[in-house]
């Protein structure tokens, strides 16, 4: 079975573990799989910091599948060190408000030279799994530049308005300022990674995993070539709302839900998604909300069962849910 799997950081990677779990996937190297997942991974966080190239969601992906994220605060390595970050610090090199850990430079060392080289981020993103094995195909969303940027008003100038890149704003400001609009900075001229519209065309199912629906989910569906292959890919489209009980379960997706008008509701991402049968854009033809809530996607089948990604196994039911509502039989 080929699952393609739309995700962002944290709980994308999360998702997938679930997902791996779900479809019985080998621990690495332990025999092949019948199973072929593809995550097409959003990179519009991503970032230039100290001369090096961070990708916060392939890194946490990478990272979560690979055994070696830091699951307390679902970015970065466990066992992590800050001597680097504090040698910075003192040398008063800006910004001092995102956290470099020690192990996570090696990863940007390796990504900054190799994409100076000249190789496009999907082979660095390749290249990266191979000590990681994350067991999962980790596309970028794209190997063009695309940087997500939030209008707020200037904190330092009340009258003005600044566009600061999402990492200032989700890291230096925790989203507190009220964003007056998203960018994805350079999707229109952006196209697909190689293999994403391949795998879009060819998946048995694809999924929206319960990410950002603006910043993370929004971003992959702002290239240009992603709608279009998902409106036309005989698999069904199912998603997993991030919002339980009217509140995101981590992040800030309600801050950037209401940037765009959205309601921060299970019915409310449902409805941005929309129906891919019975309108001209939507992209939903399930859509799974945590049990007990009742919601109205039309045009969307609707789905209610626990949705707390509280372990594994929690997970790999969720996982399992998404996949039957798509219409593949996982057993
Ligand atoms: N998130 C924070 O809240 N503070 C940080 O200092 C921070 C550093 C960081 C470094 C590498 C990396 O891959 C992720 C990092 N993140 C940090 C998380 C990141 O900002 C978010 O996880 C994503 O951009 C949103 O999904």
């Amino acid at each position: 079975m080929k699952v393609v799997v739309v995700v962002g950081g944290v709980g994308g990677a999360r998702f997938l573990l679930g997902i791996k779990a779900a479809l019985g996937l080998p621990p690495i190297g332990e025999g092949e799989s019948p199973h072929q997942v593809t995550a097409l991974v959003n990179t519009g966080d991503d970032v230039w910091l100290h001369g090096l190239r961070i990708c916060p969601d392939l890194d946490t992906c990478m990272y979560t599948l690979g055994g070696g994220i830091d699951t307390a605060r679902g970015w970065g390595h466990a066992g992590e060190t800050w001597t680097v970050k504090a040698e910075l610090e003192a040398y008063g090199a800006e910004p001092t408000w995102f956290g470099l850990g020690d192990k996570d430079i090696a990863t940007h060392l390796i990504r900054s030279r190799m994409l100076r080289a000249g190789y496009p981020l999907s082979a660095v993103t390749e290249a990266l799994c191979d000590r990681w094995r994350p067991g999962v195909r980790l596309l970028p969303m794209t190997d063009d530049r695309v940087e997500t940027h939030v209008v707020v008003d200037d904190p330092e100038d009340k009258g003005q308005r600044k566009a600061l890149h999402f990492q200032e704003w989700w890291v230096r400001y925790r989203a507190e300022l009220p964003a007056h609009s998203i960018v994805p900075v350079g999707a229109d001229e952006s196209t697909p990674s190689p293999g994403v519209v391949e795998a879009i065309e060819e998946a048995d199912a694809v999924l929206f995993a319960p990410s950002n629906p603006v910043v993370s989910i929004g971003t992959v569906l702002s290239v240009p070539g992603v709608r279009e292959a998902l409106r036309k890919t005989s698999a069904g489209i199912v998603g997993i709302s991030p919002i339980i009980g009217g509140k995101p379960l981590r992040g800030m997706a309600d801050a950037c839900l209401s940037a765009i008008g959205v309601e921060t509701s299970a019915e409310g991402v449902g409805r941005h998604y929309g129906s891919r049968q019975t309108s001209d854009d939507g992209l939903l033809d399930g859509w799974l909300v945590q049990s007990g809530e009742s919601v109205d996607v039309p045009g969307v089948a609707v789905r209610a069962v626990p949705l707390l990604m509280s372990d594994v196994d929690a997970t790999a039911k969720m996982a399992r849910a998404a996949l039957e509502l798509s219409g593949v039989d996982v057993d």
